[in-house]
């Protein structure tokens, strides 16, 4: 069994957001048409939030390297893909004191894919060298085939995401487009 994964495809992390990913919003349409071509072949979708508390850690205000986004129930942390009903959503860093950029990190995500028989993970989104990199790491320490779709992540810094999918390569995730 396979599971898209898309990691924090919200309205923050868009060009217009309070923490923006050059051209995240350019990815959107591949992300819809894997969510369709996955949704398909009958795979599990899932996707993963960043959901922080107001006076959550990662935010400058506290001493963090960020300024504030994806406060939960506020319009930055809404997702900017349709989703499937049935699409599992994870939500992390959650925590005022905790910062997650893994999916992965204080959920259940990895009892979730476990209990449906998930061996293979196709993952998408943003940020790449961020919380792509860390799930993407995650998946393989849980033992799951990764693959990274590379026509559908965006990172903020371009020699940095470059990095991050080296590698996640040597880690043994595959770089692919399908
Ligand atoms: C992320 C920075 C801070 C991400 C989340 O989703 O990649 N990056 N919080
Ligand atoms: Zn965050």
């Amino acid at each position: 069994m396979e599971a898209l994964i898309i990691v924090d495809m919200q309205k923050d992390f868009m060009p217009d957001g309070a923490l923006p990913v050059p051209d995240g919003d350019k990815i959107i349409p591949k992300v819809e048409e894997y969510i369709k071509k996955f949704k398909e072949k009958g795979a599990l979708i899932v996707a993963t939030r960043d959901w922080h508390p107001p006076n959550h850690i990662s935010f400058k205000e506290q001493g963090g390297p960020w300024p504030r986004h994806c406060v939960q129930n506020t319009e930055g942390a809404e997702f900017v893909v349709k989703l499937p009903e049935d699409a599992i959503i994870i939500s992390k860093a959650d925590k005022p004191d905790k910062e997650a950029y893994s999916g992965f990190e204080g959920t259940n995500l990895a009892e979730t894919l476990r209990k449906r028989g998930i061996k293979k993970v196709y993952i998408c989104g943003v940020a790449t060298e961020y919380c792509v990199r860390a799930t993407a790491l995650d998946a393989l320490k849980y033992g799951f085939e990764v693959y990274i779709l590379k026509d559908a992540i965006k990172g903020i810094n371009p020699e940095d995401e470059e990095k991050a999918l080296k590698e996640l390569e040597d880690q043994g995730a595959k770089i692919i487009t399908l």
